[in-house]
């Protein structure tokens, strides 16, 4: 049996490119700043996001979290929207690593209100003062949904306003890029540091990018040895990433119009309720009354997805996922459904 596998696009195979591309890569000790593969990846992606240094760390929790600790002092607050994933998804580490207290804002599709972020900040000496603002885009439990360049930027006035660093959870901000059609650069603008996954909709096998200014990178570095992400010969991984960052970008629109047909075609099955709204990029979140069950049906007629709760299942397009996949998809998931219809 041929598995459909759209539980995440983390699951995507590095390309024949990238295979060769390591094989072959130049490497040396990126502890000592020595390895010119991961040297030559952090030189790229700083020029195309416009920053002036990167990092290439293992994972997007990691860079988050580096990004967190190396911004935000111990007893401040991170102002998120709800549901971002440096609070859902990162094992509480916000907390544990670095002393932060989250502050959730309110946020349908992931966009909060620029006066509830204002609302949030703390000045008071009772309370504990708020470190920095973080945004996610796209934003993962929301849909993979797009916060507008507008509210980013307005965000990031008040962020200056108010002397806060602004940060941007990018795990798919290659895929807002694209869907926004704005370049890397004008994508990262709002913000002071950007954490982008290569190991995502990119199919890098490992690693992700947080970008800065020189004198964040130099502090978050030290971070990076703290937290276990010091790697050695890195360089067979960056050269997947650069193969990432100079072929799989664009064809990301791929997989926006497949999650949007595939949404469609949901959308017109009975039991399934869907907001195609929130459809903007490479995910499709749908409810039906048992989740868990339904997916179990899913995954033993071989379509994989996660169950993101008890009544909500989540499928994520990529670029092992073809026209001729979503078809099936969608007609084993309503075979799928029957017996829940009928229970
Ligand atoms: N998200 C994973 C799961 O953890 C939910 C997925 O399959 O979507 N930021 C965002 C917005 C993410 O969605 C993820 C991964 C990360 C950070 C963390 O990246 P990794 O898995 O590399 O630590």
């Amino acid at each position: 049996m041929d598995i459909i596998d759209l539980r995440s696009d983390t699951v995507t195979k590095p390309t024949p490119a990238m295979r060769k591309a390591m094989a072959e890569a130049e490497v040396g000790d990126d502890v000592y700043g020595e390895d010119p593969t991961v040297n030559r990846l952090q030189a790229l992606i700083a020029e195309k996001t416009g920053f002036e240094a990167a990092l290439f760390m293992p994972t997007g929790s990691q860079s988050n979290q580096v990004a967190l600790a190396t911004h935000a002092a111990r007893g401040y607050e991170v102002i998120a929207p709800e549901g971002a994933h440096i609070y859902e998804y990162e094992i509480g580490a916000l907390c544990v690593l670095s002393g932060l207290i989250p502050r959730l804002v309110k946020a349908p599709y992931g966009v909060p209100e620029v006066a509830d972020v204002k609302a949030a900040i703390k000045h008071s000496i009772h309370q504990a003062p708020t470190g920095m603002i973080v945004l996610e885009n796209t934003h993962n439990k929301a849909g993979g949904t797009i916060v507008p360049m507008a509210r980013s930027h307005e965000i990031a006035q008040l962020a200056q306003d108010e002397s806060l660093p602004f940060h941007l959870d990018g795990a798919r901000g290659f895929n807002a890029a694209v869907a926004l059609g704005l370049s890397l650069s004008e994508f990262c603008k709002p913000y002071d540091s950007v954490s982008l996954c290569l190991s995502k909709g990119l199919g890098a096998p490992v690693g992700t990018m947080l970008v800065g200014s020189k004198d964040f990178i130099n502090r978050a570095h030290r971070y990076r040895k703290m937290f276990g992400g010091g790697m050695r010969q890195a360089g067979v991984l960056a050269a997947a990433g650069i193969v990432a960052i100079e072929t799989m970008i664009d064809r990301l629109k791929e997989d926006h119009e497949r999650a949007r047909g595939l949404a469609q075609g949901l959308s017109t099955l009975p039991g399934v309720s869907l907001d195609l709204a929130s459809v903007q990029t490479n995910m499709v979140y749908f409810s039906v009354t048992d989740a868990p069950a339904l997916a179990s049906r899913m995954q033993a007629s071989g379509v994989l997805c996660n169950a993101m709760s008890p009544t909500s299942i989540r499928l994520v397009t990529h670029h092992h996922i073809t026209d001729t996949d979503i078809d099936r998809s969608l007609k084993l998931i309503e075979a799928a459904l029957e017996p829940s219809l009928s229970a």
